[in-house]
């Protein structure tokens, strides 16, 4: 860890005057917030934005009904619109578009909803920034998760997925089911991610992915936080979300012992357009840049 990047882990030192640290790694560091009706708050998660290391945030609304759009550019973020409810995952994949297009070297992805410390930022890009990992995870389980207020079920479901997914990738990590992240430009070129699901379990198979990549995967400590409007996942969601998992796992292995190879976990080839990659591509025409104001058309409500 570079003493620049992340003050609070510096060794403290006495005696002599030390010799000046290496220069920090530099690259282009750049946020991307999927967002959906994080109104209440956007504005306390951008305040724990670290500044001096971070070139660009971009937040990317997925149709909300709330002033999300409104206070997002009252703030001076890089605004994206959905003209249609595409999910949590398609929402990411917008993400990720323009942060590759934007020229980032280390892509973070912050829930704009306050439930991660965006304070940790420094800490979770600098391995990737290092060049010694591609896909970085902050982790709720290196501390005390109920203490942070994760409902116990939730807490039991993730360690469950969690100690199966470690045997299926062959990993130690101590959750997967974080959603603080960040990712080196390579994985995101390497990985076909718009062949993901437009739901809660992209996330998954992006890790996946990776690991089919035999990309580096690393994991930091983050405080658990947990309050109302952190939280939409309800029961019904998660049950779904747990067996989007296990069919994730199970393709995976599959993949691995070659009985069935899976387009999904193929490295990307190199030059292909995110059109070209299969009926999960992002539709440009989906992505609305401020142009069409309030009153455009908006697609009902799916669930993400
Ligand atoms: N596009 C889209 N995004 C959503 C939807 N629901 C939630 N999100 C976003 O996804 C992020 C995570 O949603 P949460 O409901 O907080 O779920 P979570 O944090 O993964 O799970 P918890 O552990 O329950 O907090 C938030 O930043 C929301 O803005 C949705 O239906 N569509
Ligand atoms: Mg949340």
């Amino acid at each position: 860890m570079s003493p620049s990047l992340d003050p609070a882990s510096a060794p403290t030192s006495v005696g002599p005057t030390p010799a000046a640290p290496a220069a920090a790694p530099v690259g282009r560091v750049i946020i991307v917030m999927p967002a959906y009706n994080a109104a209440l708050t956007l504005e306390r998660t951008y305040a724990d934005v670290p500044h001096d290391l971070v070139d660009r945030v971009i937040l990317v609304d997925d149709v909300s009904r709330d002033q999300t759009v409104e206070i997002a550019r009252r703030l001076g973020l890089e605004v994206i619109v959905h003209r249609q409810n595409r999910g949590y995952g398609g929402n990411q994949k917008t993400c990720y578009d323009a942060a590759l297009e934007a020229g980032a070297d280390v892509v973070v992805m912050l829930h704009p909803d306050y439930q991660y410390d965006a304070t940790r930022i420094p800490a979770l890009v600098a391995p990737i920034l290092r060049g010694e990992m591609d896909l970085m995870l902050g982790s709720r389980f290196l501390g005390d998760p109920l203490a942070g207020g994760m409902p116990r079920w939730k807490f039991v479901s993730n360690r469950f997925l969690t100690t199966l997914e470690n045997a299926v990738f062959g990993l130690r990590l101590s959750e997967y089911h974080t959603g603080f992240r960040a990712y080196s430009r390579h994985l995101l070129e390497t990985i076909p991610y718009h062949r993901n699901s437009d739901d809660f379990v992209f996330d998954q198979e992006l890790v996946a992915q990776a690991v089919a990549a035999g990309l580096a995967i690393g994991e930091i400590a983050v405080p658990t936080r947990y309050f109302a409007e952190a939280s939409s996942v309800g029961l019904r969601r998660s049950i779904v979300y747990g067996l989007s998992t296990l069919r994730v796992c199970g393709r995976f292995a599959l993949h691995r012992i070659r009985v069935r190879p899976s387009p999904k976990l193929t490295p990307r080839q190199r030059g292909r357009t995110p059109d070209s990659l299969g009926p999960g591509a992002v539709d440009p025409g989906a992505v609305d840049n401020g142009a069409n104001g309030p009153d455009a058309p908006r697609a009902p409500d799916a669930p993400g």
